[in-house]
C-alpha cells in the first residue's frame, strides 16, 4: 500500500485515477450531498452520459423508500457548515421531509421491487458497497451511531477530535490513541453475521460483481467472499509496514507487540509501524481503482451500513450509470438517498441492517441456503485472526468448495513493488495478489 500526503478534495483539479486518498468529508464536503449528486467528476473521474431507455428504467422508472422501524435518536440537529461527522451523519436538512415520505411510501416496496429484478435475471453484476454498519450485528461498534459508535466514545483515548484517532500526523507523534483502539478491533473476536453470508450468496449464485468495503475487520474474508471479488478500501490488519519507510513487518509480530502494549518498531529505521489500515491522507490500495472499470458494468447497486462521509468512497455510488437500481440499506438515508425526490430508480430500506438483509433473501428464496451456509461454516475452525492473506485465503478455501459458481472469476495482474505508487489503473498490491494467488489455487481444487 502506498501512501502519501494528499487530499480527496483536490479532486475536482486533478485526475482521480492518478492519485487518491482517504480523507473524511467532513473535512472536505462543504455543501450537502444532495446538491452535488451527479453534479461532479467523482471518483469516475468524469461526467457520465445519461442513458433514460433500458429495460431496467422501465421496471425501476420510480423512488421507493421504505422503512421498519423509528429513525434513529441520533437526529440531533446540525447545521450544514458543521464539520462534526458525528453530529453529521444523523440529520441532514431534508430528513424531515424525507421521513414524511418514507412514511408515505411505506407500501411502494422497494426491496421487493429489487428482489423481483434479481430473480428475473436482470442483475447479474451487482456491486455491494458496505460499510461498518454490517459489523455491528458482530458486535463491532461502527464509527459514527450516537451512543455506541467508536466516535461518541473516545474520550478514553485522549484525543482532541474523534478523527485524530485516524490521523497520520497524529499517529506519528503518539501511536497509542490508534493502538488502543486497535486491540478492540483486530480481527478474531467476531463472527461474520447473516449480512456477511448475504454477500457470499451473492457471490455462490454468480452475481457478485465487486464488494468494496471500508471495513477493517476482515469478515467478509472470514465468511469467504473471495479476496478477487473483496476491495477493501480502508486497509485491513492483514499485513503491516512500518508508517514513515513503509517497509513490510510481520502482521503477527506488528499484532503481538501492540495487545502487549508494545510499539511495534521498523527493523529498517526504527519508526513505528503501523497496520495496513488507510488513515486519512494516506492513499487507498490499487485494487480500489477496480471501481473505475467495476461501477459503469454493475447493473444493480447494493449500499449497505455506511453513513458515506469518507471520501473519495463515498462518491463512487454515484458513479452506476443513470439507469442502474441503487438500494440503500441502512437505518437511515445517506449520501444521495438524503435528496428529496430520490433519484429514478433509487430504492432504500431503512431499519435494521440484518432484519432487512433477511427479509431481502427471504424474497429471493435464498434464506435456506444461507442459514445452512451459517451452520456448515460454523463447524469449520476458523483461524482467530487472519494474521496474513494465506490464512484468509486457506479460510476461503475451507468454506467455498464445490458451492463456488463456475469459472468466470477476473483476476488482476500483479507489478513490481517500485511501479506501484505511480499505478492507479486498477491493478492490486502484491500482498493482494499473494492472497488471491492463495484464493485462485484453492479454486482448482
Ligand atoms: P459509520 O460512519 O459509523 O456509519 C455506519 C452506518 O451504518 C450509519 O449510517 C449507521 O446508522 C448504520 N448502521 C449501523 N448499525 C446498523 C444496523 N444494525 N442496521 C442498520 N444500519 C446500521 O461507518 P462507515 O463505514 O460509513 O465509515 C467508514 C469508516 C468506518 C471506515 O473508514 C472504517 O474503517 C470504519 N470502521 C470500521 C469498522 C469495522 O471494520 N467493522 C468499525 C468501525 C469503524
Amino acid at each position: 500500500m502506498n501512501r502519501s500526503k494528499s487530499s480527496w478534495d483536490k479532486k475536482v483539479h486533478q485526475s482521480p485515477v492518478t492519485r487518491m486518498t482517504r480523507s473524511s468529508s467532513s473535512q472536505t464536503r462543504h455543501t450537502d450531498p444532495a446538491e452535488t449528486q451527479d453534479a461532479g467528476p467523482g471518483p469516475y473521474g468524469k461526467l457520465r452520459r445519461k442513458q433514460t431507455d433500458s429495460a431496467l428504467a422501465q421496471d425501476l422508472s420510480q423512488m421507493s423508500v421504505s422503512r421498519r422501524d423509528s429513525l434513529p435518536t441520533s437526529k440531533g440537529k446540525m447545521s450544514k457548515s458543521s464539520s462534526d461527522p458525528v453530529q453529521s451523519s444523523g440529520s441532514r436538512s431534508g430528513r424531515g421531509t424525507l421521513s414524511a415520505l418514507a412514511a408515505k411510501s411505506s407500501s411502494r416496496g422497494g426491496l421487493a421491487s429489487v428482489a423481483r429484478l434479481v430473480k428475473l435475471g436482470r442483475c447479474k453484476n451487482v456491486v455491494v458497497v458496505a460499510g461498518a454498519g454490517i459489523s455491528t450485528a458482530s458486535g463491532i461498534p461502527d464509527f459514527r451511531t450516537p451512543g455506541t459508535g467508536l466516535y461518541a466514545n473516545l474520550e478514553k483515548y485522549n484525543i482532541p477530535y474523534p478523527e485524530a484517532i485516524f490521523n497520520i500526523d497524529y499517529f506519528s507523534n503518539d501511536p497509542q490513541p490508534f493502538f488502543s483502539l486497535a486491540k478492540a478491533l483486530y480481527p478474531g473476536s467476531h463472527r461474520p453475521n447473516y449480512i456477511h453470508y448475504f454477500v457470499r450468496m451473492l457471490h455462490l449464485k454468480g452475481l457478485l460483481l465487486r464488494m468494496y468495503t471500508q471495513n477493517i475487520d476482515g469478515l467478509e474474508k472470514l465468511c469467504g467472499v473471495p479476496d478477487d471479488k473483496l476491495v477493501e478500501a480502508h486497509g485491513s490488519f492483514a499485513t503491516a509496514a512500518c508508517h514513515l519507510c513503509y517497509t513490510a513487518h510481520p502482521a503477527e509480530e506488528a499484532k503481538h507487540a501492540i495487545m502487549n502494549g508494545n510499539v511495534p518498531i521498523c527493523t529498517f529505521c526504527a519508526a513505528t509501524v503501523k497496520p495496513d489500515v488507510v488513515f486519512f491522507g494516506e492513499d487507498l490500495p490499487q485494487n480500489y481503482f477496480l471501481h473505475t472499470k467495476d461501477f459503469p458494468k454493475a447493473d444493480l447497486l447494493i449500499i449497505m451500513g455506511t453513513s458515506l462521509q469518507i471520501e473519495p468512497f463515498a462518491s463512487l455510488v454515484n458513479t452506476v450509470r443513470s439507469t442502474v437500481p441503487r438500494l440503500l440499506l441502512n437505518r437511515h438515508a445517506v449520501g444521495p438517498f438524503e435528496k428529496v425526490p430520490l433519484r429514478r430508480g433509487d430504492h432504500m430500506e431503512l431499519g435494521d441492517l440484518e432484519d432487512t438483509v433477511r427479509r431481502f433473501a427471504e424474497m429471493l428464496g435464498w434464506n435456506d441456503e444461507i442459514e445452512e451456509l451459517m451452520r456448515s461454516q460454523e463447524t469449520l475452525s476458523i483461524p482467530p485472526f487472519i494474521s496474513s492473506p494465506s490464512v484468509s485465503g486457506q479460510t476461503s478455501c475451507q468454506s467455498r468448495g464445490a458451492l463456488e459458481p463456475p469459472g468466470g472469476m477476473e483476476t488482476f495482474k500483479s507489478r513490481p513493488e517500485g511501479q506501484r505508487a505511480s499505478n492507479s489503473g486498477g491493478e492490486e498490491t502484491d500482498s493482494e495478489t499473494d492472497s488471491k494467488s492463495s484464493a485462485s489455487s484453492c479454486q482448482s481444487n
